[in-house]
């Protein structure tokens, strides 16, 4: 009776996990020997090609970052560039492994489109003008057509501040990012609005960047991060944990330039269990020990990361602000490695 009984129930149980999990990522990526990640088509300092078609930039990194926990080789990428509108519709028919592209974590998407495994950069929307229209903020901004990305957060957003702020709304709808900067460019707008990032960036490849200004108001959160299809657990820890790997090894003082050392020698046991000396952090992701190191070896810490692509030095010139430390006053807080 006892036995027939745990019978029935393993039976229930092997049941349940068969219709659960889809898809084994780890295990398709594994023997594909490359992940596929969906990347913005071209947005300077988050996603780019270089004329060898080679993509860098802070979204590709966290690519290369999984790419590095999985294979040990953080070229084991192939990139997919992808539109505001297709993203969705390209994670969930299975051709991307991640999808890494200034994308806003929100409730809709998150119960319709996928699971996101953390942020990478916390944002808000704003508007960026020519500096000779004299407009200094939104608030001026009524009936003046406005460029903006269709199937975006901004879209929706920009309703939501015209409606709040009693002013009439003139949006102009493009799917294409060069075709917006064309049209903004050429004054069929009076301003472009998006991710305060993306205006930041998007100002750096007009042709006088200094003739432009992102106006002061922001007018939504923009948390962007990672997104994998949904009931892939074991995937989406993968994923999850490389961008905690990042964010803890900049916490504890571990960069691509001390890593090595810090593995053969720290005593500090948080340093020992990141970085595969204590514990079993590597084998519960599926992964190697070496998980970790070999991130920060091959791509870096968080900051390293921050700081290459879309830093104070770089043309994108972007401060920490909230995307600094919890420790340093800012939103950035991973959850432990224990
Ligand atoms: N974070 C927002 C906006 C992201 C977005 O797609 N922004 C625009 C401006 S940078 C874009 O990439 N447009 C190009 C395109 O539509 O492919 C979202 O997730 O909806």
């Amino acid at each position: 009776m006892q036995s027939r009984k745990f019978l029935a129930l393993a039976a229930l149980l092997a049941g349940v996990t068969g219709n659960n999990v889809s898809a084994a990522t780890l295990e398709s990526v594994s023997q594909r020997g490359a992940l596929r990640c969906g990347v913005n088509l071209e947005l300077a300092g988050f996603a780019r090609a270089n004329s060898l078609g080679e993509y860098s930039g802070f979204d590709v990194d966290v690519c290369r970052a999984v790419a590095s926990a999985v294979f040990n080789d953080s070229e084991a990428v192939e990139m997919v560039p992808v539109s505001s509108g297709d993203r969705f519709t390209a994670l969930q028919s299975g051709a991307l492994d991640i999808l890494s592209r200034n994308t806003t974590w929100t409730l809709a998407r998150n119960a319709q489109f996928g699971e996101f495994v953390g942020v990478n950069f916390y944002d808000g929307q704003g508007f960026m003008v020519k500096k000779n229209s004299g407009i200094r903020s939104a608030l001026e901004l009524d009936n003046q057509p406005i460029c903006v990305s269709s199937d975006t957060t901004s879209e929706l957003n920009a309703a939501d501040f015209f409606a709040v702020s009693d002013l009439r709304y003139r949006p102009v709808f493009y799917s294409d990012q060069s075709e917006a900067a064309t049209g903004y460019r050429e004054g069929r707008c009076k301003a472009l609005t998006t991710d305060r990032s993306a205006l930041a960036a998007l100002r750096t490849s007009l042709d006088e960047p200094d003739a432009h200004v992102v106006l002061p108001e922001v007018i939504s959160k923009e948390p962007l991060g990672p997104v994998v299809a949904a009931n892939d657990t074991e995937w989406e820890n993968v994923v999850r944990w490389t961008l905690n790997c990042m964010i803890n090894a900049e916490e504890l003082g571990v960069s691509s330039l001390n890593v090595n050392q810090m593995a053969s020698s720290s005593t500090t046991p948080s340093i020992r269990r990141l970085l595969g000396k204590e514990g079993d952090a590597g084998e519960l992701l599926g992964l190697h020990p070496d998980w970790c190191s070999r991130v920060i070896m091959q791509v870096g810490n968080y900051g390293e990361v921050y700081e290459r692509n879309i830093g104070p030095d770089t043309p994108i010139g972007l401060a920490r602000g909230i995307n600094e430390l919890w420790t340093n006053g800012g939103l950035i807080y991973a959850p432990p490695v224990r």
